[in-house]
């Protein structure tokens, strides 16, 4: 991938919209610029004249065509997101003028910018970190404001100073470590053999917590998956569509009525949760039907939460009693739904388990259970550490490596092995703490975090 060439996209999405903006990048930028936009009105400039973070006002115009009246923003190098020229036109929204925008740069120029790419050259050219740059991505797919939070605080470096504060820890054991190897006749004094075991054990430590925010991370980024189910008529896609607000899901009197899973992403309390709807699980009059319950199977076993919806208003259902089996060890909540309705259906008698008591039809207990689910899936008060820093999936997979060698470090020096290997384990450290924030990221490593973003980011 080269930085010379200058890129440009289209960084709105398609559609009609009010406006859409189009963005360049590179050495290029103003002289591309120069020859499809005409300044209009006494004080706007061309690109190659206008000072950095100004606006001018003016005209795009294809092979001496006026294309729309738009506003161009120049920022120089290296004040910009790229390090490198930018300039971003504001033009008219819909799809039309910001394509032909574009194709018109691309006539006098530019190249078609690869997803991610902009972000990339912010990487490539030392502005932000990889995991900086990740956030972008995470900042741009939140859900939810604590989402919105999480990102913007590894955006703004919060993941990145503590992984470089341990990565400049692990680089001073290794420079001490290997200190000694150059001088093979002695060996480390036991003082600083001590110090430099606690100094390790520290560390272990310390990455043992950002480990703990794994799951945290998880659940802001994806979401926590929910599995609505129950016995057919129990009002399980009443519950999705009460949960979300809107009319997502077909309810009807007929049971059977939901053959296919249905998934949507609801804000619960600052949370993002993936309610999936399933079809009841009974047994099946149809193909389709035993389709549709062999699904609900699968998104049972895939959910983290299950709603266990049964209806109060009726006598017990054995149904329910396979149900329970069939979630055991998940944590799951009882929903009493119906309550509208004379009760028929008693109260469970041990605790084990928490029960809301709703009504789908008059929207009773429903922000109990918005409660009920946030304190089951994230235990315990949302800690600001968890949204200072809450890993991701990538984040725990070299952190975890990192951890490993430093104990296998440890275990080297308190056994008296060979230092040579104690230097080979805090390099591995070393090298894995660096994938995170991309001292030590390879090309592939690159291709397979920006090739997720979209198009003109
Ligand atoms: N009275 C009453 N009826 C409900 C309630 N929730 C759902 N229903 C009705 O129960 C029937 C089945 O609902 P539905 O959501 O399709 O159940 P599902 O088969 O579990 O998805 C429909 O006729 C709903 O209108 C409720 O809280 N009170
Ligand atoms: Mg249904």
């Amino acid at each position: 991938m080269t930085l010379d060439d200058t890129i440009a996209a289209i960084a709105t999405p398609p559609g009609a919209s009010g406006l859409a903006v189009v963005r360049l990048s590179g050495r290029e930028a103003l002289a591309i610029a120069d020859k499809c936009f005409v300044p209009a009105g006494k004080k706007s400039v061309r690109a190659s004249a206008a000072p950095s973070h100004t606006l001018q006002y003016g005209h795009i115009f294809q092979n001496g065509v006026r294309l729309d009246e738009v506003l161009l923003a120049v920022m120089r190098a290296p004040r910009s997101f790229t390090r490198q020229d930018v300039v971003e036109i504001t033009c008219h929204g819909g799809l039309l003028p910001a394509r032909m925008i574009l194709e018109t740069l691309l006539q006098s120029g530019a190249r078609m910018a690869e997803p991610g790419e902009f972000t990339r050259r912010a990487f490539l050219l030392g502005r932000i970190d990889l995991a900086q740059a990740e956030a972008v991505a995470d900042l741009i797919h939140a859900r939810t404001e604590l989402a919105l939070r999480a990102a913007n605080e590894q955006l703004a470096g919060k993941l990145s100073q503590r992984i470089n504060a341990l990565r400049d820890q692990m680089m001073q054991a290794l420079a001490h470590v290997e200190a000694h190897i150059d001088f093979p006749d002695e060996d480390i004094a036991p003082d600083s053999r001590d110090q430099l075991q606690a100094r390790l054990e520290t560390c272990a430590a310390v990455m043992a917590d950002l480990l703990q925010t794994a799951r945290e991370g998880q659940i802001l980024r994806q979401g926590i998956r929910a599995a609505i189910i129950g016995a057919p008529n129990a009002g399980k896609s009443s519950l999705l569509n009460c949960l979300l607000g809107k009319d997502r899901a077909i309810v009807s009197p007929t049971p059977g009525t939901t053959r296919d899973t249905i998934e949507e992403t609801a804000n619960i309390r600052g949370f993002p949760v993936v309610f999936i709807d399933t079809a009841g699980l009974r047994q099946a009059r149809d193909e389709i039907e035993l389709e549709g319950i062999r699904r609900s199977r699968r998104s049972l076993e895939q959910a983290e939460v299950v709603l266990h919806v049964c209806d109060a208003s009726q006598p017990p259902n054995p149904l329910d009693q396979n149900l329970v089996a069939e979630c055991a060890g998940k944590p799951r909540i009882l929903i009493h739904n119906k309550c509208d309705l004379p009760r028929q259906l008693p109260l469970p008698a041990d605790a084990s388990v928490p029960v809301v008591e709703v009504s789908c039809l008059t929207g009773m207990g429903v922000e109990t259970l918005k409660d009920t689910l946030r304190n089951l899936a994230w235990s315990g008060e949302i800690k600001a550490e968890s949204l200072e820093v809450a890993i991701s999936a990538r984040h725990q997979d070299a952190l975890h490596r990192a951890r490993t060698a430093t104990l296998r470090t440890l275990d080297a020096l308190k056994t008296g092995q060979s230092l040579d290997l104690v230097a080979l384990e805090l390099r591995i450290a070393v090298g894995a703490l660096g994938e995170i924030v991309g001292q030590t990221a390879t090309e592939d490593l690159l291709d397979a975090i920006f090739s997720q973003f979209c198009i003109g980011k």
